[in-house]
């Protein structure tokens, strides 16, 4: 067991040390699982959490077992623990530590440090480097505790700091000497602190609800945009009131797909062009207006002046970061979406009845156009032929978790997949990051106990890809589908120079992604047409054992960046 356990004097009853507070400290705010990478100085101290009833999640490489406590954190609203060596496992686990932070999950990056007295000097200490100082640039809050009576707060203000307010990346520093402090039991006790009530409700002034009510109620075109803040909020019965309610047509933000069935008719997903261009009051539910929204102007939304923004966010400087907020709601969005609902009162217009037939004969020429492209037994493989059968496959198991990543990949299957049920959708978030799927899958499968199925691009697979041997040492229900189009985009790419190295956007031609987890005794199978695809995954997830399916697909069938090509940069200069 711990050194410091043994090193310890007789009297070691009535004393506790670091490595017991931080656990303590722990277990009191009800942390039940930490995700991370052992090695110096952390390595007795993940043991100790383990002996002590917290499961430790042991990855491959810290930046997954950083995703996956953002994931916990989205999906739980308490902090998602990542538990990290010092510098090079610090800053593996700080990319992690910036998308929770980015995309307003909440979560600690715990990690051990070396001496101070060393570091500050520059002295050259083993793994030495100034982690608090680096990490408070990337994070909401950065905090180091060196003295083992001021960890009960140190972990409590870690705890505060990411759950309150907009929730976000918090860091912790634990400088190694800090685990063998020794100090009073008793006192010890005494220093814990629990976090009471970590995200408190904001309540919305009743103005601001009214002036909000008032602009709703003048559209002709009204939408409502749900994001992920909305489904971050676990208010799902009130908001699906609210959108009922009032009968305003709605579109999900990727990661709110499922808060309302993508099948209820009221979802405009299938006609965002038209909703967007054309609707004249928008209420932003928990979704900002940033990229992924055009930044609210621009082309997407046609013309400016027809158009009122109402915005429900629990962070007031996010009004006005892009356009006017005609009507902002600051407040957590529980609170604020219960103030409408009673704000409504009994009696509220529908929404004109040409502005819903505008949108509903859009949705559903455009879902008609699509479905027979779903339904194609192309040989190879294209992203829609193999959609078409995961599409029915989710339809089928609405409790499963869909994680996704890729560009085509991604992009196809956020349109082309129902989702109906709230948080059941796991993606690479605001900043479009590769290599969250693994951590994602295994988070979602260890918090909710539901079976995943993680459909990654080949490249976007590579990112996380080793911590396939997490998923079968801990034995998850996990489903992982490659769609294999041998590259980034597309496997078709040639070297320009006409040299005999591969292009930079190619992988080895018809790679078997499926052999890799045989190595770890997991299930592989090699699936060439949309029959063989359907017939893998639900065997999988009906057996919930460990698998990966190397979905073979066309190597010409992708588009470059997938639906966001007109985001490269193109100069005046002809290309060479
Ligand atoms: C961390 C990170 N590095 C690089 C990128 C750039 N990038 C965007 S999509 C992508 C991979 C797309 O290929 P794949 O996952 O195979 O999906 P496909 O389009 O082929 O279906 C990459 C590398 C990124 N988004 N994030
Ligand atoms: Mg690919």
């Amino acid at each position: 067991m711990a050194e410091a356990a043994v090193k310890q004097p007789v009297e070691e009853r009535e004393l506790t040390d670091g490595f017991h507070l931080i656990i303590d400290a722990l277990k009191l705010n009800g942390v039940k699982t930490i995700y991370g990478v052992p090695g110096i100085p952390i390595t007795d101290f993940g043991r100790m959490c383990q002996g002590a009833g917290i499961r430790v999640i042991s990855f491959r490489h810290e930046q997954n077992a950083g995703y996956a406590a953002s994931i916990a954190g989205f999906l739980t609203k308490q902090p998602g623990i990542c538990l990290t060596v010092s510098a090079p496992g610090f800053l593996n686990g700080l990319t992690a530590l910036a998308h929770a932070t980015t995309n307003c999950f909440p979560m600690i990056l715990i990690s051990g440090s070396s001496e101070r007295e060393i570091v500050d000097l520059a002295q050259g200490d083993y793994e030495e480097m100034d982690q608090l100082a680096i990490a408070k640039t990337m994070c909401k809050a950065a905090y180091r505790v060196l003295h083992a009576a001021d960890i009960g707060i140190g972990v409590a203000r870690a705890i505060r700091a990411a759950a309150s307010g907009r929730p976000g990346g918090v860091y912790l520093d634990l400088p190694a000497k800090l685990f063998g402090q020794v100090m009073d039991a008793e006192a010890g006790k005494k220093s814990l602190v629990k976090v009471i009530d970590a995200a408190p409700a904001q309540i919305p002034a009743p103005e601001a609800v009214k002036r909000a009510l008032d602009v709703l109620k003048s559209a002709k075109r009204p939408l409502i945009i749900l994001g992920k803040g909305a489904a971050y909020a676990q208010a799902d019965d009130a908001i699906r009131s609210l959108v009922e309610k009032t009968g305003i047509p709605f579109l999900p933000m990727s990661m709110a797909k499922g808060l309302l069935p993508d099948t209820h008719p009221q979802c405009a997903g299938a006609a965002r062009s038209t909703v967007l261009a054309q609707s004249d009051v928008v209420m932003l539910i928990g979704a900002r207006l940033n990229w992924l929204l055009s930044h609210g102007k621009g082309k997407t939304w046609g013309d400016p002046h027809s158009r009122k923004f109402i915005q429900i966010d629990i962070e007031p400087k996010e009004m006005d970061s892009n356009v006017e907020i005609a009507a902002p709601v600051v407040g957590d969005i529980g609170s604020c979406v219960s103030a409408l609902l009673q704000g409504l009162g009994g009696h509220w217009p529908p929404p004109p009845a040409d502005w819903i037939k505008t949108v509903t004969s859009k949705r559903d020429e455009n879902v008609a156009k699509m479905a027979p492209r779903l339904m194609n037994n192309n040989h190879p493989m294209d992203y829609h032929g193999a959609l078409g059968v995961l599409r029915t496959i989710v339809k089928e198991r609405p409790d499963a978790i869909l994680v996704n990543e890729g560009a085509n990949t991604l992009d196809l299957a956020r349109g082309i997949i129902d989702v109906y049920k709230p948080r059941k959708r796991l993606d690479v978030g605001t900043w479009g990051i590769m290599g969250v799927g693994m951590g994602s899958a295994i988070a979602a499968a260890i918090e909710t106990g539901k079976p995943v199925l993680a459909i990654e691009g080949d490249s976007a697979f590579g990112f996380c890809g080793m911590e396939i041997e997490t998923i079968c040492r801990y034995n998850l229900p996990v489903c992982v589908v490659i769609f294999n189009n041998d590259g980034i985009y597309r496997g078709t790419d040639v070297n320009p120079s006409g040299g005999s190295d591969p292009a930079t956007t190619v992988f080895v031609k018809g790679a078997r992604y499926d052999k890799m987890i045989e190595a770890f005794g997991g299930i592989g199978v090699n699936a060439t047409s949309p029959d063989e695809l359907k017939r893998a995954v639900n065997a999988a997830m009906d057996s919930g054992k460990p698998t990966l399916i190397n979905a073979v697909l066309d190597p010409a069938a992708g588009s470059e960046s997938g639906r966001i090509g007109n985001l490269n940069p193109q100069s005046a200069l002809k290309k060479k």
